[in-house]
């Protein structure tokens, strides 16, 4: 129960640009340090809460930032299992459902070019992994402005999971799919499934938030993840997606039939991996709770799991289980073959890279990774002080990082990176971190698929 909501002062109007959380942190294209936070700043304008769906359904600029407003106020005023006094049960399936029928609609691959409004006027913020870090997202759309008519936005994935926000970061950015379809584009991530929530956090973030509507809202989140697109273009030069590339399928005459009959003979022998088309993502079946790693539907999975590596070649990624590692020579072909300047994927953060030899340390949130004659490589991760909870005193401190491409081309990144906004809201963790620490690779499947046969990938 609320003692003293804030619902009881005064509904002022929100305007779409006012600064309310103007003391939170700093961009860090500068060396200073980020200012001491100042929770009680007399310019933070009180959200109405409890949220309302607006009459006739229409959401408004000042609909979403005061729901923006109201999740920051509520991580740090009133404890998660008062949550719905600020987002009834109700008010949440409205926005949900609102989003779900525009994401399922929309292709495997976005585009993002003139027929979607992209001009000379324009820019494109690419965001990588926010995982559950509310106020570094609040911050992030703040430095870079909010999505608007010459603002488009494309999010790699990686909404929710380890940080302890990620119901609220992710029904922020549906809120913003809604207000502007064509404007904000949300891909999917390794950590929208059922797998990855029920280890890292995000389901029983909402069960602690939702009480007896918990079950009922973490469906609706998964019925919503799996409608998430995987892949964009951005001016017809920027392929992003959250792991990255993603193999083909091989077509082989059936040994059965001597006539037209032709079978598709799905992950066959490592020697035969060969990378996948734009063709064959758009035909993949992406609505899957848990994109499989193995059997017929293998993209959704390469896409959202795979990593680069600096030896040439498509192979397996038996670090994560699921997913391929794909070298410098992939990434030339696949520029090649589609005319792309530049990749931009995520999914890396400090603690993976801390893993690896052959690669660079996520310090400043993006490294460069493969520079071949057709383009680049970028790994784009925009959580800063990145994992929220760790077992270590010692912490990675690293920074967050966004893209900016500009016109005429929009295929020469201009990064941005920022700090972490601090001090955060104590709050208990929702998984157990110590258990999990570092690692995208210990996921138990068999406990969490029961009928899964014998080759299973610890992910
Ligand atoms: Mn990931």
């Amino acid at each position: 129960m609320l003692s003293s909501p804030p619902s009881a002062a005064p509904p002022a109007p929100p305007s779409p640009d006012e600064d309310f959380f103007s003391t939170a942190s700093t961009s860090t294209s500068s060396d200073s340090k980020p200012p001491s936070p100042s929770p009680s700043a007399t310019a933070t304008p009180i959200p109405q809460i409890p949220i309302t769906w607006p009459d006739g359904g229409a959401l408004t600029v000042s609909w979403v930032t005061n729901l923006m407003r109201a999740f920051d106020w509520a991580s740090r005023a009133i404890p998660p299992a008062e949550f719905p006094s600020v987002l009834p049960v109700g008010v949440f399936d409205k926005l949900v459902l609102a989003a779900s029928k525009i994401l399922h609609k929309e292709p495997n691959c976005v585009t993002i070019d003139e027929n979607s409004g992209l001009g000379q006027q324009s820019r494109v913020v690419v965001v990588g992994d926010v995982h559950g870090q509310l106020h570094d997202v609040l911050f992030l759309l703040r430095d870079a402005g909010y999505p608007a008519n010459d603002r488009f936005f494309v999010f790699n994935g990686d909404y929710v999971d380890r940080g302890a926000w990620g119901l609220e970061v992710f029904l922020l950015l549906l809120a913003w799919k809604v207000l502007m379809p064509n404007r904000v584009y949300l891909l999917r991530g390794n950590h929208e499934s059922k797998y990855c929530t029920s280890v890292y956090g995000f389901e029983k973030e909402v069960l602690t938030k939702y009480g007896d509507s918990g079950k009922h809202v973490y469906r609706k989140c998964l019925g919503c993840f799996e409608g998430l697109p995987l892949a964009s273009i951005i001016a017809g030069k920027v392929y992003t997606a959250h792991g990255g590339l993603f193999r083909g399928t091989v077509v082989t005459p059936s040994k059965r039939s001597k006539k037209k009959n032709r079978k598709v003979v799905h992950n066959p022998a490592v020697n035969s991996l060969i990378l996948g088309s734009l063709e064959e993502l758009a035909k993949a079946r992406r609505s899957v709770l848990d994109p499989p790693w193995e059997g017929p539907n293998l993209i959704p999975g390469d896409i959202l799991w795979s990593d680069p590596s600096t030896s040439p070649g498509l192979s397996p990624n038996t670090e994560r289980g699921i997913g391929l590692l794909w070298g410098p020579d992939c990434t030339e072909e696949f520029l090649k073959k589609f005319n792309l300047k530049l990749i931009i994927r995520s999914h890396e953060g400090p603690d993976a890279r801390d893993k690896r030899s052959d690669l660079e340390g996520m310090d400043v949130g993006y490294t460069i990774d493969h520079l071949v004659e057709s383009g680049k490589l970028i790994t784009l991760f925009s959580a800063p002080d990145y994992p929220q909870f760790q077992a270590t005193e010692e912490r990675f401190r690293n920074k967050g990082a966004y893209i900016i491409l500009e016109p005429p081309h929009f295929d020469t990144p201009i990064f941005h990176s920022f700090e972490a906004v601090t001090p955060r809201p104590k709050v208990n963790p929702y998984y157990d971190f110590e258990d999990v620490i570092d690692s995208d690779e210990e996921l138990d499947l068999v406990s969490m698929v029961p009928d899964s046969g014998v080759q299973l990938p610890t992910a």
